[in-house]
């Protein structure tokens, strides 16, 4: 399908599908016009005097085009500037009443009418997608009850405790500010002088060098509300809650080195995969989970729930799934939506309140204020993207790009004039929870914030063995950046209060001094639900390249690529050059995608064509050969048939059991390598190639040649 197609949003379907139509310019057919309407005769030519001579101030087209062109830019978000939005709808499962008033949690049959933003945190507008970072994943409901903003981030705690550290911690993390270097990475002095200066950042270090932070697709990561909140129903009772978005597709990543590459080769990788499965129909869904706490439960956890740099194991928490949110419909303007999209935790409607969270308590101040100045000035919320469904009627009046015309004399309360309209409504208006509260005024943290590793310990326990060494990796590269060798050596010493085997391993990559003593915290225990390892996998939806050349077997490809795709999984043909390619008996198939436009990094799997004259020319190749061995050290699955299976072994595929000349019709599995010579039927070589890929990821071949990317 083509890329640049875009949804036709001409038949709305909800209250705010509504609204975003009558914002819509198509501009099909129409004449050109100033802004004032007047019509232009000639666009291309400023007004001169003479046909050689200067421009004249009088062409008021000209300046009024290159005015606006001037002025067409927005300050960047000051975090998350890079990112990526859909439209879709969240539908509950079944009411919520026991636990929460909010309206949009209550009726199954009501589609909530919902608009995400996918982001990085660290880099600037125009940065990788692929590069190691938290993403947010920020959503906003259109409830009848007004907006409510679940600012989420794909990792489920955060750096630091209190809001007034979060400029130290974004001023740290972003490039430095003498040469403005790096970009979009954490790797680099600032950011580690912070971490060894504040250890309360131990944990999220931890989730930040894990496979969480290169997701492979915004499809497959999960969403944390991060903070506590609270649900309070319509009795006033009160519970802590903490927000999940489960995504259907599972939790899924990128290996550093493909994270690195496609930074080089497709910036866009994330937001690409995004548009273009919503345009394909693949609809990304998510769960929505919600972990509930009895007040009365507050303190039953070795870690205070209002800290954030702690999570609630799902093992002592459950987690209650309550509805589902589908993305089904792209952006139409990039910058009038995704760019203008102003979320705030501070958006919240009846029967969703605050805790008393520090973290929680500062955003509450700071996404209204960097909005006024992003977006110039208090008017943002009647841009279309962020504007209610449900009615609003207030006294707030004038201020920069002012769209209301509000009528009357009238703008104050209480009034006579208008009989007090608007009405404030002390029934159904937000009522914040009565929560008791009797302190001293004081400047400090709370004692039951002081652990900063036993989480982060837990965390570490729950990895796999493959998880592990990708940590590790991360701290060799992260660190290894760092110059300053005081800061590295205090690097080892801080991780090992989390665990003595992997400070010292930390330790034996960047060049310092393993820790004297093996520390650690004492945990034992895992939560098995953070691993990746335990995630839904499948094939739906991954994406497969078939290397092919002419003189291919037809029969062979046009088989196997049909039973995959009727399995879900989208297939790409690449060749040495874009174009039709005939088979050995003649029939064509189009490669969509050549060495030049494409790369082992951006698929999920491989298949070697068969045919003589094809994998002749296949193993002449360098390009070939590298995309075989790309994917085979990302440890993605491979499947050869016949005369392919030769191009596997030039490509040193080693240490794999292949199907050999003399295997009659046998399937050969074996670390994701699915292989099968001299077959007339290929029903259970696509069988298991399918489950190979449904599997994704091959990891034992790392530990077997040693020479997997990390
Ligand atoms: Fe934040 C943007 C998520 C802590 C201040 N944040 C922003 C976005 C997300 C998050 C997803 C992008 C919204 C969008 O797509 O437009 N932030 C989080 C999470 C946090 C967190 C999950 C930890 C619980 N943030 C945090 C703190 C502060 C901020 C502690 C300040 C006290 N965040 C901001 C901001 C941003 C923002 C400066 C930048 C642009 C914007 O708000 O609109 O106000």
């Amino acid at each position: 399908m083509d890329n640049n197609q875009q949804n036709d949003a001409a038949n709305p379907e909800n209250e705010k599908d509504m609204q975003l139509e009558d914002a819509r310019v198509d501009h099909k057919g129409t004449r050109l016009t100033t802004n004032q309407g007047v019509g232009v005769t000639n666009t291309d030519d400023s007004l001169k005097a003479g046909e050689r001579g200067p421009t004249i101030m009088e062409d008021f087209h000209f300046r009024e085009k290159m005015t606006h062109f001037d002025h067409e830019r927005i300050p960047e978000r000051v975090v998350h500037a890079r990112g990526f939005g859909a439209h879709g709808y969240f539908q509950v499962y079944e009411p919520m009443a026991e636990f929460t008033e909010a309206k949009f949690l209550q009726d199954p049959s009501v589609k909530t009418p919902v608009f995400v933003r996918f982001s990085t945190v660290v880099g600037s507008r125009g940065s990788a997608d692929t590069v190691r970072d938290v993403r947010g994943f920020a959503t906003k409901f259109y409830t009848e009850d007004g907006n409510y903003d679940l600012v989420a981030n794909n990792i489920p705690i955060f750096f630091i405790q209190d809001a007034i550290k979060f400029p130290d911690v974004v001023h740290a993390i972003k490039p430095e500010p003498h040469n403005e270097i790096p970009q979009a990475s954490a790797a680099h002095d600032t950011m580690w002088d912070f971490v060894v200066s504040n250890t309360e950042t131990a944990h999220m270090m931890m989730w930040l060098l894990s496979d969480r932070a290169i997701p492979r697709s915004f499809r497959m990561m999960e969403g944390f509300g991060v903070n506590t909140f609270r649900f309070v129903n319509e009795q006033g009772k009160a519970r802590f809650v903490k927000f999940h978005w489960k995504p259907k597709l599972g939790v899924h990543s990128l290996t550093w080195d493909e994270s690195q590459k496609l930074a080089g080769k497709d910036p866009d990788f994330h937001r690409k995969d995004l548009w273009e499965a919503i345009n394909m129909g693949e609809y990304p869904e998510y769960e929505l989970g919600v972990q509930i706490l009895e007040e009365e439960d507050e303190f039953k956890f070795d870690f205070d729930i209002l800290d954030p740099t702690k999570f609630w194991p799902e093992e002592l928490v459950p987690v209650k799934i309550i509805g589902k949110m589908t993305l089904d419909r792209n952006q139409d303007n990039f910058f009038a939506e995704t760019e203008q999209a102003a979320f705030h935790t501070g958006n919240v409607v009846p029967g969703i309140d605050f805790s008393n969270d520090p973290l929680l308590q500062g955003r509450l101040f700071s996404y209204q204020d960097t909005q006024l100045l992003r977006l110039g000035g208090p008017n943002f919320h009647e841009i279309p993207i962020n504007r209610p469904t449900a009615p609003v009627n207030n006294n707030q009046r004038d201020g920069f790009h002012r769209m209301t015309i509000d009528r009357g004399a009238v703008a104050y309360s209480k009034n006579s004039l208008r009989k007090n309209d608007p009405q404030p409504d002390p029934k159904n208006g937000y009522k914040h929870y009565m929560e008791k509260v009797d302190g001293q005024k004081i400047r400090t943290r709370s004692e039951s914030f002081n652990d900063h590793y036993r989480q982060a310990t837990l965390f570490w326990n729950s990895m796999s063995p493959a998880e592990k060494q990708h940590i590790i990796k991360a701290f060799h590269f992260e660190v290894g950046k760092v110059k300053d060798k005081t800061i590295k050596q205090r690097v080892v010493e801080m991780f090992n209060n989390v665990d003595g085997n992997l400070a010292s391993q930390i330790a034996a990559g960047i060049g310092v001094d393993p820790p004297a003593s093996p520390g650690g915290t004492g945990v034992t225990d895992s939560s098995p639900a953070v691993s990746q390892e335990n995630t839904i996998k499948g094939a739906r939806t991954r994406k497969l390249a078939v290397l092919a050349e002419n003189g291919f077997n037809f029969k062979e490809v046009t088989e196997v690529m049909t039973a995959l795709q009727t399995a879900g999984i989208h297939v790409d043909i690449v060749s040495k050059n874009l174009g039709m390619l005939s088979s050995a008996e003649g029939q064509q198939l189009e490669a969509n995608k050549s060495y030049a436009t494409s790369a082992a990094v951006m698929y999920d799997a491989l298949f070697v064509a068969s045919g003589q004259q094809c994998v002749n020319s296949l193993m002449m190749q360098k390009d070939a050969k590298t995309f075989v061995s790309d994917t085979f050290i990302h440890a993605k699955p491979i499947g050869a048939t016949n005369e392919g299976i030769d191009l596997l072994t030039a490509a040193e595929v080693q240490g794999v059991t292949m199907a050999g000349a003399d295997d009659q019709s046998k399937v050969f599995t074996d670390l994701g390598v699915v292989t099968i010579r001299n077959a007339t039927d290929l029903t259970a070589f696509t069988q298991e190639f399918i489950n190979a890929i449904g599997q994704h990821r091959h990891w034992m071949r790392e530990n077997q040649d040693g020479k997997m990317s990390g």
